[in-house]
């Protein structure tokens, strides 16, 4: 797997030599937002539509611990179209349009998102070292650099992605694509047990998610668990919690009541952090209610890989029952990264930007970039062995 040097380029080393030779615009040009590319995914990976039997909706066994039972059925997943030009207040991006039917077999998914704690049981069981943990090297940047002897060797270290407190205000702007790239860093010895940096620690947070883990460590932890990631339909058939049409997993109004229903960031993101939810960063799962199927922080807390890769047109011809995911990814903006899928949102997501604890909100994130608002949870289907 490449390791993620266009972010360490981004947030690390992008004044050094790849910002002097290209400039940021060429970097940041196009996203998920530029729907003038027509490379949709080839029409033969579609099957025929036959919907097939009905989907499985009774639990052909006992609920395994910790997790909850969600009954297969049909959903309109995505959204159905873009608004009118200058009426974006829920930042919907052209990637999850259009809204198209989707049949899902039933399924059990975590409660929660996988915490320190279930994950430190992962690690002293089985020895596993995460990506992150491991210093890169400059071959693994074949291909997705120009020049692989111009990377500096103080960059090829372990780390991770954090938001970086102390970004520039004097030169920040958000007048191009990806502007939010500037309040990150590349952190180094960032890692699982040590969040924010080697200062950090989880001793007081067990009972958070975990974070810094990239898509082949989910993977890893959900064999060692005889489970897998979900699909980025079951994913979001879920936060929807059986409701058809909802914005959120709790409803369409954001803050009933004036309530926080999620752990996002309140105040205009990245300057104005106001903390009104009580959570900087992660909060222990079950901090917010359920939806209605059990499930804890499906919008917020952190972002949660799915097993699907991310390509911005997929929706134009998805499979209408268990759709897997693309068979190759595809991010415009950033072609030569592999990327998958991440969904609902972090303790970043705010109103002003990127909105990942709607429903249908979905965002693309390179495969081996460790990032501390990113973690995951696990499925096991009826066809998995219990
Ligand atoms: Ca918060
Ligand atoms: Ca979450």
């Amino acid at each position: 797997m490449k390791k993620s040097l266009p972010l360490i380029i981004f947030v690390g080393c992008i004044g050094l030599f790849i910002l002097a030779a290209v400039g940021p615009a060429s970097l940041f040009r196009r996203d998920a937002n530029d729907d003038s590319a027509t490379d949709a995914p080839a029409a033969a990976e579609v099957e025929p539509e036959d919907d097939g039997p009905p989907p499985i909706t009774e639990a052909p066994g006992p609920t395994p611990e910790g997790m909850v039972w969600i009954p297969g059925g049909s959903f309109m997943m995505g959204t159905e179209e873009l608004p009118p030009t200058g009426e974006n207040p829920d930042k919907i991006k052209a990637d999850e349009i259009p809204a198209h039917e989707v049949i899902v077999d039933g399924f059990w998914m975590d409660e929660t998102e996988v915490t320190n704690a279930e994950f430190a049981k992962f690690v002293d069981e089985t020895g596993y070292v995460t990506f992150a943990e491991i210093k890169p090297k400059r071959e693994d940047f074949i291909g997705v650099v120009p020049d692989i002897s111009a990377i500096p060797e103080e960059n090829l270290v372990a780390g991770a992605l954090i938001f970086n407190e102390d970004f520039d205000r004097e030169s920040f702007t958000t007048e191009y694509t990806n502007w939010e790239y500037q309040a990150w860093k590349y952190q180094p010895a960032a890692d699982w047990r040590h969040p924010t940096g080697p200062d950090s620690s989880i001793e007081d947070k067990m009972d958070h998610p975990v974070v810094n883990v990239v898509y082949q460590d989910c993977v890893a932890y959900a064999n060692w668990a005889g489970k897998r990631l979900p699909t980025e339909a079951e994913w979001e058939y879920a936060s929807r919690g059986g409701h058809e049409g909802w914005k959120y997993s709790w409803g369409n109004e954001f803050q009933p009541d004036g309530k926080h229903m999620c752990n996002y960031w309140q105040g205009t993101f990245p300057t104005d952090r106001q903390n009104l939810d009580g959570f900087l960063d992660t909060s222990p799962v079950k901090s917010f209610s359920a939806n209605d199927y059990g499930l804890y922080d499906m919008a917020g807390n952190v972002w949660e890989w799915v097993n699907d890769y991310y390509h911005h047109r997929y929706y134009a011809n998805s499979p209408k029952r268990n759709p897997q995911g693309p068979e190759k990814w595809l991010d415009p903006g950033e072609p030569l990264i592999e990327k998958r899928v991440t969904r609902g949102g972090s303790f970043l997501c705010n109103t002003n930007n990127c909105t990942g604890y709607r429903n249908a909100a979905r965002m693309r994130s390179d495969v081996s970039s460790a990032s501390y608002h990113t973690g995951f949870r696990c499925v096991i289907d009826t066809k998995m062995e219990r």
